[in-house]
Formats: structure tokens, C-alpha cells, sequence
């Protein structure tokens, strides 16, 4: 036995007789998924409404020469029908979204019928305004009810959505915009995080002066502040929703028809707009929601992600909406006013399952266990991780003292281009281990290979792959299918490869390490280090950056950036300040880098090639063994990094 078996923890005996499956369960669905997939997506589709059922599995190839992904693709249906019209007969006056505002004393309810009814009246002011099938629509908000309707009422009439965060920046948001020529922004007045006004209306006419597609702009009011309204082109929510009809048919959409564009970052160049179509990613959302989150009717389900993020798109609106689920909305911070707030929001509102990051647990941990300890917590049954590694000592504390030893907790791995959770625990199934995500879900097979490609057997540590594709994979990379292919398929032609790092250990267990590409994880948000070098670069006094992660107790990641200024300009504190406001506006407010290191010149190999491998020691603070640095041009550039950091 090794090392983790120590760590392993039993499923708590309630949960293996009332969960949906048992371990016995899980292994024998999973076995059907591999072997058997036809009757095995014949049944688990099902947890979706057909308007024409599928006839045709899949058709999925990562192979170049006949390289292609569809799934269900004769079946039709509507993603917001299936989210709201069907649970209208048995559950209309269910509440779907208790939203909770910043400010403690906001709180708003709307019932499965409420939600339709806005899902059909956004939808009709969405046609208006001349949006139609196909139409990209960007969706630029807080975390509101009206967020959810705004993606809903996109899905009603088959528009797509591209959701941007709201913490990113107007030129972030222009970038996006642009990229798949959105016809129609929504957006609000402003949001509201931690006291604090981020004026969304205000970025969204500042990233228009660069957007020729975008000919109307829908604002919801929400924080009630004066607006300029660009007459014309600018439309409040509430004036269009007293003319539009509280009905709305939906649109019968293929299973292959694009439901959204979301941008994520990758190792090299800019954001890839990451689209999902209808049946696939429906079924996925609905169906790991079912089994990871054991929802049963009745119960109060709340993920804190937000909607800007793929969690927030499987988890908070499409997988619990689909599924008829109770679920919490938080437009806030967890610090704000103070460090209860996640536990107060559990007491007031009864939650019984909470979905949470990392980084999150990780800040309130440091606030010393009082701030937990003070609230009840005994609706809680069910805790959930995602977004990046979990570790141990994290997990200790959210099985310890926030689930005071009774709540499973479910660590699931996932990708924007996974579509929902991949590899992870499930209550009452598998027994947990603290750190690991566990076992993959129905219809996955992980394979760990070396560099060369070599597939690694039984234990082993490696590079995480997907051989086969699931239904919720993405399609493509909007407007680039050549990129899609290269990104994903060509490293270890064959498989879909994830970027991560993982350890599969004797159980069959697997170890997520982290990113093994240029992609960092900040608080659980994947950044490219090329996106925060090409923002420095764009600086006048800047003439070359190299940026690598660094370990951070917080963050798991933080941004370490090497900063060559221009002959002649010298390094000082005002320039660092000068350079680290430049990237929050460049990118956003999560692309703030940690450290600047004025370098007087970066390591380069004699081919010119940045050594990041010696940059993220440096970073690390680990410059004892920097390895084999003899194809440097200049070693003696790496004394100078040395010599220079803490300056
Ligand atoms: C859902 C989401 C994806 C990257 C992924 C990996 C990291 C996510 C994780 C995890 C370890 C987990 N990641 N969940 N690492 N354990 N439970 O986060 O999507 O924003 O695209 O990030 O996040 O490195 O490759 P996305």
C-alpha cells in the first residue's frame, strides 16, 4: 500500500445508501460507458428533453485525417426549454435563483415560472433589437439573476453567447468583442464586489470606439447609477421588457448548432474563443451535476463561481437549471463585510451543497477558523473543489472545519474545453483521498503519457490526455479550426492533450500537478504568460518581458514578471507602479503581476529562445540546481538575474 491510502476517506455510510450510485454502481457505469456507449448515452441522455430524439451516436475522430467531433448530431432540442419549460408542470413555483447582493441586505428570489417568463421576455427584446439565430451576443455582467436570463433567453432563440468576466478590462473586452463579431452587448449600469462600483457600462463604451460589429447595447439597471445613452444604440433593459411578451417559442436547434463562445487562455497568442454546441454540452452539464452533486428536489445547491468562468456556465446556469435545482446566486466577495460571509450565506439560506475554489478556501483559512465557526453550517452536506490543485492542508481544513467531518467533498477536474467535470470524486461512490480528484467520470479515458508520447501504464507520473472524446468537448476554436487541432491534438497526435501534469497512483487514483505548458493558474483563473508579456511589451519603456508563475500561499500561482526596460530608461519604484497599472488595464485586475524584476537582460539560448525553465527557478527562489545552462549565449546573464531579484 502506498504513501496516499493513508489518506484515504471512507464514503460516510449515510451517503453510499442514498446517493445516486454506489461504488458498486459507479464501477459498473463506468465500465458501460467504455464498453457499452450506445445504451449507455441512450439512457443518460435522456436526463435531457428531445424535441427529435438522436439516432446517431457520434462521430467523433482526433485523428488529422478525419478529424471532426459531433455527438447526437440528428437530435434537436432547446437548451432553455429544457432549463425552464419542462419543470413549469410539476415545479413553476419551485424558487430557481435566490440571489444574494453584495450588499447583505439585497436579496431577490425568482421561481422556475418567474425565470421563464424573463428568459421569454429578454428573448423577445433580444429579437427587437434584431438578433437571430447565429447572432453572437456578448455578455458583459455582474453576478445577476438578469445574467443567467440574458444566456437563456441567447439559448431561446439560438443566438450564442460569449460571456466576458467583468473584472476584465474594455480592452480585454474590445479583444473578445471583436473576435467573433458580436452584434449585441448586455451589460449593466455596474456590479457591485466588496462595496465596491465596477462601472461595466462605463467599459463598455469605452471598448465600442473599437468595435464596429456591435450596432446595439442592452443595459440593466441594477446599481442605479446616471448613465450617458448613446441614442440609437443603446437601450435600457427595463423600457424594452414592458413591450416584450412574457412568451417566447423556442428554437428547435440541432445538437451540433453552436450554443457558446468562451474565451479562455492558452499557451501562446491570444484568448481562443472556445465554442460548445447544444445536445452534447447539455447533456454533459446535466448529467455530472446529477451524479458529482447528488442534487435531490427540495435541496439548496450553490456554486460561488462566477459566470464569466466555465463553472459558471455548467454550474451555476446550464447542469442545475437543467436539472430543476434550488441554487444560491452571489453577486459578492467571501471577505465582504467580513470573513462569514460564504457561512452566513449557507445559515440564511440553507444550502446543502457548496461548490467552491481553492483560493477562496485558502484566504478564508488564513482568517483564522472563527469566522467559520460562529455560523452554523448544519444544512451543509456536501462540499465541492474546483478550479485548480486543492492542497492537502486546504482540504483539511474544508473537511474539518467547514464540513465539521460529515460533508463529502468532491475535487473536480475540469477544462473551459472539457465542457464539465472530468475526472472527480462522487459522494457516496468513491472513497476520498486529500488532493486528488479521484477517478474519471462516466465516459472518460485518461491517459498519462512521458514527453516523447509514450503511454505510461499503472502507477506513473506524466501528461494528462483524453484518448476518446465525450459528448461535452469542445468543437472548435471560433473562426480558427486549424488552431483548435494544433492546440489540442498535434503534441501526441491521436489524443486530446489537457496541458496538466497528473500522477495516477496504485488505486487508479489520479494527482492533478498543475500546468505543464505557459499557462499559469492565479486564484483559480488561467492566464497565459504570453497574454501578460505581449501587455508589458506594448509599454513605450518596455523592450522585452518573459513571464513565469511563482508559488503563492493565496493565489496557488502568482505572476513573476522579468521586465527589460529600454536603453536609457531607468528602473525605479514609480516605473514598476507604472507597469503593473498598465496590465490591470490592459487585461484586468487578475492579471496584476506579484513581482517586477527589472532584469538587465533575460537568458537566452544561442538561438535566441527565452530559458524559462532557469526563469521560474529564479522566480521560485530556488537557484541552487539551475540545471544545464551551457546553451545559454550569455551565462553570465543569469548572475545578473540573480544578483538583481528583491531589488
Ligand atoms: C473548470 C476550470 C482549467 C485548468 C486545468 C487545471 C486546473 C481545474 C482542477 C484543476 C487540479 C482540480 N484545474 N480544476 N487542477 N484540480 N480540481 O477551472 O476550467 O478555467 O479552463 O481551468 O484549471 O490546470 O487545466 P479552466
Amino acid at each position: 500500500m502506498g504513501a496516499y491510502v493513508s489518506n484515504l476517506r471512507s464514503v460516510p455510510s449515510e451517503w453510499a445508501s442514498r446517493a445516486y450510485v454506489d461504488a458498486a454502481g459507479h464501477a459498473e457505469k463506468y465500465r458501460r460507458s467504455v464498453a457499452e456507449p450506445e445504451a449507455f448515452w441512450r439512457e443518460e441522455s435522456a436526463c435531457v428533453d428531445w424535441i427529435k430524439p438522436w439516432t446517431k451516436l457520434s462521430d467523433s475522430s482526433f485523428e488529422e485525417t478525419d478529424f471532426g467531433i459531433q455527438w447526437f448530431a440528428d437530435g434537436t432540442l432547446n437548451v432553455s426549454a429544457n432549463c425552464l419549460d419542462r419543470h413549469l408542470t410539476e415545479r413553476g413555483d419551485t424558487i430557481a435563483i435566490i440571489w444574494e447582493g453584495d450588499d447583505p441586505s439585497q436579496q431577490r428570489t425568482l421561481t422556475y415560472r418567474d425565470l421563464h417568463q424573463e428568459v421569454c421576455r429578454f428573448a423577445n427584446a433580444l429579437k427587437m433589437l434584431g438578433t437571430t439565430k447565429g447572432d453572437r451576443v456578448t455578455i458583459y455582467m455582474p453576478m445577476i439573476p438578469e445574467a443567467a436570463v440574458a444566456m437563456l433567453a441567447c439559448s431561446r432563440i439560438g443566438a450564442i453567447h460569449s460571456v466576458v468576466f467583468g473584472g476584465f478590462s474594455p480592452e480585454a473586452l474590445a479583444g473578445r468583442i471583436q473576435d467573433c463579431d458580436s452584434k449585441l452587448v448586455v451589460t449593466a449600469d455596474a456590479g457591485m464586489r466588496g462595496g465596491k462600483q465596477v462601472p461595466l457600462k462605463a467599459n463598455v463604451d469605452q471598448a465600442l470606439k473599437h468595435c464596429p460589429s456591435v450596432a446595439a447595447v442592452l443595459t440593466v439597471r441594477h446599481v442605479g447609477i446616471d448613465l450617458p445613452m448613446a441614442e440609437g444604440r443603446d437601450h435600457w433593459w427595463h423600457n424594452l421588457r414592458e413591450r416584450a411578451l412574457p412568451e417566447c417559442t423556442p428554437e428547435e436547434m440541432a445538437a451540433e448548432d453552436p450554443l457558446f463562445i468562451l474565451y479562455t487562455s492558452g499557451s501562446t497568442g491570444k484568448p481562443k474563443g472556445v465554442l460548445h454546441t447544444t445536445g452534447g454540452y447539455l447533456v454533459w452539464a446535466a448529467m455530472t451535476h446529477h451524479y458529482v452533486f447528488d442534487y435531490r428536489p427540495g435541496e439548496v445547491y450553490w456554486c460561488a463561481a462566477d459566470i464569466g468562468w466555465i463553472t459558471g456556465h455548467s454550474y451555476v446556469v446550464y447542469g442545475p437549471l437543467a436539472n430543476g435545482a434550488t441554487q444560491v446566486m452571489f453577486e459578492g466577495v467571501p471577505s465582504y463585510p467580513d470573513h462569514s460571509r460564504f457561512w452566513q450565506i449557507v445559515d440564511r439560506h440553507q444550502v446543502n451543497i457548496f461548490y467552491g475554489a481553492p483560493t477562496a478556501l485558502r484566504a478564508l483559512m488564513r482568517e483564522g477558523d472563527e469566522w467559520v465557526q460562529k455560523t452554523s453550517r448544519s444544512s451543509l452536506r456536501l462540499l465541492g473543489s474546483v478550479g485548480e490543485p486543492i492542497n492537502p492542508e486546504a482540504w483539511e481544513w474544508y473537511w474539518r472545519v467547514v464540513g465539521e467531518e460529515r460533508c463529502p467533498i468532491v475535487d473536480t477536474w475540469w477544462q473551459t474545453e472539457t465542457g464539465a467535470a472530468m475526472i472527480t470524486g462522487m459522494p457516496g461512490a468513491v472513497a476520498m483521498k486529500p488532493g486528488s480528484a479521484s477517478l474519471p467520470m462516466f465516459g472518460v479515458v485518461p491517459q498519462l503519457v512521458d514527453g516523447d508520447g509514450k503511454v505510461l501504464d499503472d502507477t506513473a507520473e506524466g501528461n494528462l490526455c483524453i484518448t476518446q472524446s465525450w459528448p461535452g468537448q469542445m468543437r472548435t476554436v471560433w473562426g480558427d479550426h486549424k488552431r483548435f487541432f494544433q492546440t489540442y491534438f498535434t503534441t501526441y497526435p491521436g489524443k486530446y492533450f489537457t496541458g496538466d501534469g497528473c500522477r495516477r497512483d496504485e488505486d487508479g487514483y489520479y494527482w492533478i500537478t498543475g500546468r505543464v505548458d505557459d499557462v499559469i493558474n492565479v486564484s483559480g483563473h488561467r492566464m497565459g504568460t504570453a497574454e501578460v508579456e505581449s501587455a508589458l511589451v506594448a509599454h513605450a519603456k518596455v523592450a522585452e518581458a518573459a513571464v513565469v508563475g511563482m508559488p503563492h500561499e493565496i493565489k496557488g500561482q502568482g505572476i513573476y514578471a522579468y521586465v527589460t526596460l529600454n536603453a536609457g530608461e531607468a528602473a525605479s519604484d514609480k516605473v514598476r507602479q507604472e507597469l503593473v497599472h498598465w496590465v490591470r488595464h490592459e487585461i484586468g485586475p487578475i492579471a496584476t503581476p506579484d513581482v517586477i524584476h527589472f532584469a538587465p537582460a533575460l537568458p537566452k539560448t544561442r538561438s535566441g529562445k527565452i530559458m524559462r525553465r532557469i526563469l521560474r527557478k529564479i522566480a521560485e527562489g530556488d537557484t541552487s540546481n539551475l540545471g544545464d545552462i551551457s546553451t545559454l549565449a550569455d551565462p553570465l546573464v543569469v548572475d545578473g538575474l540573480i544578483a538583481t531579484k528583491g531589488d
